[in-house]
């Protein structure tokens, strides 16, 4: 931390709004006002005593290794130095799409192909699906067109065996059975409908998450979705890839809060922007370091300080690079930027954040606009929007899992009642805005959304009170640190549970494979975290099981949930039956009363 520590920026962050003409470049929509604040910031930059660029800014990162520090780096940061993976680029994806996968994955390419390719967002499923990757997008606030849908599920068709999509819970896209072969056409295809994959994995920013219902919400106090695409447009420097944060510490995770019902989770966000006001002026006040991992979990906390609108992207940059200088870079386990934040003192970082705003300082707390007495408000069904005669129709994915046949179907559905616009939830259900009081019967008749025949899954706007909020996260069926099958087995919990019990109330069931919390098993009113346990029936050897979370909420009164059991799975219908009645007063169903589907 010592060398970084006299850091000097070189150029000023005085980068206010500045007029320009023209279109703004990019991939998502921004003003040209905000493109010009981007340029400027993505100027920016922090040199060392020599005058070189700080190691972390990625390219210069090789030349100015330190071989001492070298020594105590993790082994990502190993391979980073070894090679920047943005040096990667079409014309190689090109070159490999010649090569059959096999060949092509010798030791020498090993690195390139299980990590620097997740800087592209390809991730590779060389234990579960071995020459076939799984590509996470990036999709601000979770706002897709029906035309993207459908270029989405017609890369996800052509994928064949193997191919699905699943929304996830950064209210976000994934697609699987992706092959190198396809990678340019498919980055082609994905650029000419508005989209992108880069900087989605690793040591990135992870999708911006905005309130699902921005600018149609009656409640709303600020529309996010500008707000995450300004965001994004500067994290990935309008599609070219950011070089100065694409080699943070560790993962990086933004929410910007849009209604009372804090549907964005700001409390397990690297950085959460709460809307306030100060001295008459809207803005933010920033939460900073929540943060999920497998030895450990907080709750973001206050920076007590307060951005206005225009410096929002400033913020952002001053906090990142803040972590990206000074962010430890020894054990994986102890990179993420609340470490940080507990190793320089709150109030040390937020020194060194002002130090980077404009004008060099940062205004303390505002007023908050967030109502904390506001009750969340259930968005599945149908619910009348701001704008006269319109509404939203909030849908249930079970286990955010979605094949190709859905994602046309959905698209479609979304051009003929609604905009032709669709928004992703982070309990991997997505909703359906503008469809017109005329249109809302015949839209819940279609049987999508009602019997589900001809289609892999029922998407019910009026699920199950169990279904309805079931969260998982991916599981051993294609993510190799899982120690258990996640999205099968928590869709048949939830939904055997709803044929034997009386709820008169929804309980969040949320599932996760292993400790990394990806299913965030700490935010449910049940986590399940897969674990291996002892045989039930007594003889040796483990079974499949998990760790049982209570005590986690969200919202106003959040809180992180506490492990309290361990069952295996096969015991698991009769022990959440107890749990349900004991704790969320449910009742069993009598012998008549079962139903099945
Ligand atoms: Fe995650 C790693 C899936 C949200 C914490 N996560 C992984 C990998 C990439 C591991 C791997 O290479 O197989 C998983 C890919 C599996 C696959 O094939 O899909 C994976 N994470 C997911 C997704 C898809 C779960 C889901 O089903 O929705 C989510 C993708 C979000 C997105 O669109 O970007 C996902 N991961 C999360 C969240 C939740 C969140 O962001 O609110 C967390 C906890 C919150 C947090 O990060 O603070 C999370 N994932 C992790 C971690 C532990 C991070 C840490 O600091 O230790 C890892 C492992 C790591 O990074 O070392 C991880
Ligand atoms: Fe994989 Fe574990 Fe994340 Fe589940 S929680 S997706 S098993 S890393």
């Amino acid at each position: 931390v010592a060398n970084f520590l006299n850091l000097r920026k070189i150029f000023s962050g005085s980068s206010e709004t500045t007029k320009a003409s023209g279109k703004a470049p990019g991939i998502f929509p921004v003003s040209e006002e905000t493109a010009e604040v981007i340029r400027q910031i993505n100027k920016n930059d922090y040199v060392d005593e020599e005058g070189r660029v700080a190691w972390s800014s990625s390219r210069e990162y090789i030349e100015v290794k330190d071989p001492k520090k070298e020594k105590g780096f993790n082994n990502f940061e190993k391979t980073k130095m070894k090679k920047n993976p943005m040096v990667l680029t079409m014309e190689n994806f090109r070159e490999w799409a010649k090569v059959p996968f096999a060949e092509l994955d010798t030791k020498e390419n090993a690195e390139d192909i299980d990590i620097r390719l997740k800087w592209f967002g390809l991730f590779h499923r060389r234990k579960q699906q071995y020459g076939k990757f799984m590509m996470r997008l990036k999709l601000p606030n979770g706002v897709v067109t029906s035309d993207q849908l459908r270029v989405l599920a017609q890369i996800t068709e052509e994928a064949g065996e193997g191919g699905c999509g699943d929304i996830t819970t950064r209210q976000n896209f994934q697609l699987r059975g992706i092959t190198l072969q396809d990678v340019p056409d498919i980055f082609d295809r994905l650029e000419g409908c508005g989209l992108t994959t880069i900087q989605s994995g690793m040591d990135n920013v992870r999708n911006a998450v905005g309130s699902p219902i921005a600018g149609i919400d009656p409640l709303e106090i600020v529309d996010t979705i500008p707000v995450c695409n300004d965001l994004t447009e500067y994290v990935i420097d309008f599609g070219k890839m950011n070089e100065r944060i694409a080699n943070l510490p560790r993962k990086w995770n933004v929410c910007v809060v849009g209604s009372h019902d804090l549907y964005e989770h700001p409390h397990i966000n690297d950085l959460a922007y709460m809307p306030a006001t100060k001295n008459g002026e809207f803005g933010y006040n920033l939460l900073v370091g929540g943060f999920f991992s497998a030895t450990k979990c907080e709750e973001a906390i206050p920076l007590d300080a307060f951005v206005p609108e225009r410096h929002v992207i400033h913020a952002c940059d001053s906090i990142l690079t803040t972590f990206r200088d000074f962010g430890a870079r020894s054990s994986r386990q102890k990179c993420r930027m609340m470490w940080l934040i507990k190793d320089m003192g709150l109030e040390n970082f937020r020194d060194e954040v002002a130090k980077r705003m404009p004008g060099g300082a940062l205004q303390t707390e505002g007023d908050s606009l967030v109502d904390e007495s506001h009750q969340r408000r259930d968005y599945h069904g149908v619910h009348a929007q701001r704008q006269q005669g319109l509404n939203y129709v909030g849908i249930n994915v079970p286990a955010g899992r979605i094949q190709a046949k859905d994602m046309f179907e959905v698209a479609r559905i979304a051009e003929e009642y609604g905009s032709g616009e669709v928004r992703l939830t982070v309990e991997q259900n997505y909703i359906i805005p503008n469809v017109p009081d005329a249109k809302v019967d015949s839209l819940l008749a279609e049987p999508l959304l009602t019997t589900g025949k001809g289609f892999a899954a029922a998407f019910r706007p009026n699920p199950g009170r169990l279904v309805k909020d079931l969260v998982s996260c991916t599981g051993n069926q294609f993510c190799a640190l899982a120690l258990i099958e996640t999205k099968a087995t928590g869709k048949a919990l939830a939904e055997a549970l709803e044929a034997t019990v009386d709820m008169s109330r929804d309980v969040r069931m949320h599932w996760t494979g292993c400790t990394n919390t990806c299913g965030q098993v700490q935010v449910a009113d049940i986590g399940f975290l897969g674990c291996q346990t002892k045989n039930p029936d007594g003889s040796k050897g483990n079974v499949d099981g998990v760790k049982v979370f209570l005590g986690g909420n969200i919202g106003h009164d959040a809180s992180l949930g506490k492990e309290v059991a361990k069952v295996a799975c096969s015991e698991l219908l009769p022990y959440t039956q107890g749990l349900l009645v004991e704790k969320f007063g449910a009742k069993i169903k009598s012998e008549g009363d079962i139903t099945e589907e």
